[in-house]
């Protein structure tokens, strides 16, 4: 141990790296890296094995605690984002070996072992339970608001994430194994109502079974253990891909409307949550690969074009209902384009987040936590996206970290809307409420169907209508959304009823 902090001391300055003082966790010290942002110094402790890794004999097992280590181990680099398609440019190292956790303190709040009573946010990352990974920029929100991504308060936890990461924290919200754990969520952008389906869960399952060499052998389990990663995840890479959760295990014992009417959850969490105005529109290619090509230039669509596309979304006894509802009569010279992307948006995301939060907050009464929402409607200035995109799925990522405001390209616009936005999130770990915006008090969703519009040129304005209708229309459209996260075989389930 000795020989390796001298290591570092000699080493570290050629490789411009200050080492933190060295952490003992539970399972073992770690030695992290001093950095800073806008003259704030901030701790990183990167890559920490959170549970051993998840390969051959606990693949497709429920995570385990890490073998403990007594030699210092550098938390200088994150790990590996877990095996995946190569679908997001950013990510450059895969492995199944992938469960490492990354921490950012502020220098000051670690150094003063009174104050370890700043909020924790602890963020859950994205990407369909398929891609992603928890990389991610903690320096601006970690520094200009001196919360902790994780190791402050434990009292004072609040758990966020956005698309399958907000599925993730909605899953939390219900799961008796989480309870008492953290205070506070926060949802950007989805939950576990977005509709999926078992049954072709299990069906893909099977498929990839089926291609993989494990197909004829008799111990399902073993085999499948035994297969290198790649050649699973190259049998799975010829399709869109989505894992799913199910219902029905210990972490997930109820359906979330079982859940909701029983009372089986802890009702005091406070939550906020929300969604970006076209939460849909970067995953119309899965409608039509070509004509929602956001490489192309986009051309209207017609009137009958609009209800083919439809039937994708809706089930065929439904699609009528829909059709009226989104385009009107044909005679109607809508954007059918827009009133699609419309459509999409709502079944996906938009209506599956706002209605969690509605029943959230009715089944609380006066006792429970508040439910705050809020709508993004502010369109990220970028180079790499066209304008039909709109406020897409994910951009209120940049904002909530504030790494929109290290881009140079970045609209002043941008920038405020960012500051606003992390001291927000910050401001709601750390009491449960959100502040003024501009004059405007923010009700929560047990006084009004109304959510607070995120975006600098309507600052303290409200939205009502989105939710007012997604409020009327869910009952009868979850019963009838075909399109969910995209069928993606589910192994664990496989094994399971093999
Ligand atoms: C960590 O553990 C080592 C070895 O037990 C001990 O010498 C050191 O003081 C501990 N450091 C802290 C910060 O507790
Ligand atoms: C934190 O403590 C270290 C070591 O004692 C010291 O060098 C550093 O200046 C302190 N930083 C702050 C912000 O208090
Ligand atoms: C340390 O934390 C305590 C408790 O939050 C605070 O009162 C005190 O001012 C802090 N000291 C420094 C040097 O930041
Ligand atoms: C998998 O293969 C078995 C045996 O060849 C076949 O009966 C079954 O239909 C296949 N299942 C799928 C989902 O392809
Ligand atoms: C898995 O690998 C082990 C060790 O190589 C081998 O003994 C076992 O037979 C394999 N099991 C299956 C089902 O292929
Ligand atoms: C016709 O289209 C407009 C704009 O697209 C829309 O606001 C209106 O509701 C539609 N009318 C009907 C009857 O659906
Ligand atoms: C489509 C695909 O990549 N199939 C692969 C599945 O795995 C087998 C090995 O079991 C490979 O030979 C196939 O190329």
């Amino acid at each position: 141990m000795n020989f390796l902090i001298v290591f570092c001391l000699i080493f570290s300055p050629i490789h411009g790296l200050n080492l933190t003082p060295i952490v003992n966790l539970t399972s073992g010290p770690i030695q992290g890296k001093v950095t800073e942002y806008e003259s704030i110094g901030v701790y990183q402790f990167l890559g920490i094995p959170y549970a051993k890794p998840p390969v051959d004999k606990l693949r497709f097992q429920l995570p385990v605690e890490p073998d403990p280590w007594t030699e210092v181990e550098p938390a200088t680099a994150p790990g590996p984002a877990c095996l995946q398609p190569p679908v997001l440019p950013n990510i450059k190292e895969t492995s199944e070996d992938c469960l490492y956790l990354n921490i950012f303190v502020t220098e000051s709040t670690f150094n003063n072992s009174s104050n370890k009573q700043r909020p924790v946010l602890f963020w859950i990352h994205g990407g369909g339970f398929t891609t992603g990974s928890g990389v991610i920029d903690g320096l601006p929100i970690v520094s200009l608001h001196d919360v902790v991504l994780f190791g402050g308060d434990p009292n004072s936890v609040t758990i966020f994430g956005a698309s399958a990461g907000s599925v993730s924290v909605s899953a939390h919200l219900l799961s008796p194994l989480s309870k008492g754990l953290f205070k506070r969520a926060i949802l950007e952008s989805g939950t576990i109502y977005q509709n999926h389906n078992d049954d072709t869960l299990v069906l893909d399952s099977w498929k990839l079974y089926n291609k993989t060499s494990c197909s004829k052998s008799k111990d399902v389990l073993e085999c499948m253990q035994n297969l290198s990663a790649t050649e699973i995840l190259n049998n799975i890479s010829d399709k869109v891909l989505a894992y799913s959760f199910k219902v029905g295990d210990d972490f997930l014992p109820y359906e979330p409307s079982k859940a909701f009417a029983e009372g089986f959850f802890d009702n005091s969490i406070d939550i906020l949550l929300g969604v970006v105005k076209n939460d849909g529109s970067v995953f119309m290619k899965a409608i039509d690969p070509i004509v929602f090509d956001y490489s192309k230039v986009p051309q209207p669509i017609s009137y009958q074009q609009a209800t083919t596309y439809l039937k994708r979304i809706f089930n065929s006894e439904s699609v009528d209902y829909f059709r009226e509802l989104y385009f009107g009569p044909e005679t109607n010279d809508s954007d059918f384009r827009s009133q699609l992307e419309i459509a999409y948006s709502d079944a996906t995301f938009i209506c599956p987040t706002y209605v969690f939060g509605l029943q959230y907050a009715s089944s609380l009464g006066s006792q429970g936590g508040k439910v705050y929402a809020y709508y993004h409607t502010q369109k990220p200035k970028t180079d790499h996206m066209p304008e039909w995109i709109g406020t897409y799925h994910g951009a209120d990522v940049s904002y909530v970290f504030g790494t929109n405001l290290q881009n140079p390209g970045n609209s002043h616009k941008d920038a405020s809307l960012s500051r606003e936005m992390m001291k927000i999130w910050t401001y709601f770990a750390e009491n449960g409420e959100t502040p003024m915006i501009g004059e405007t008090r923010w009700k929560t969703m047990q006084e009004s169907k109304s959510a607070m519009i995120l975006n600098i040129d309507d600052w303290g304005k409200t939205e009502t209508e989105r939710i007012e209708f997604c409020h009327k229309e869910w009952p009868y459209m979850s019963k009838n959304v075909i399109i969910g996260l995209g069928p993606f075989p589910n192994i664990q389930f496989l094994i399971e009823h093999s």
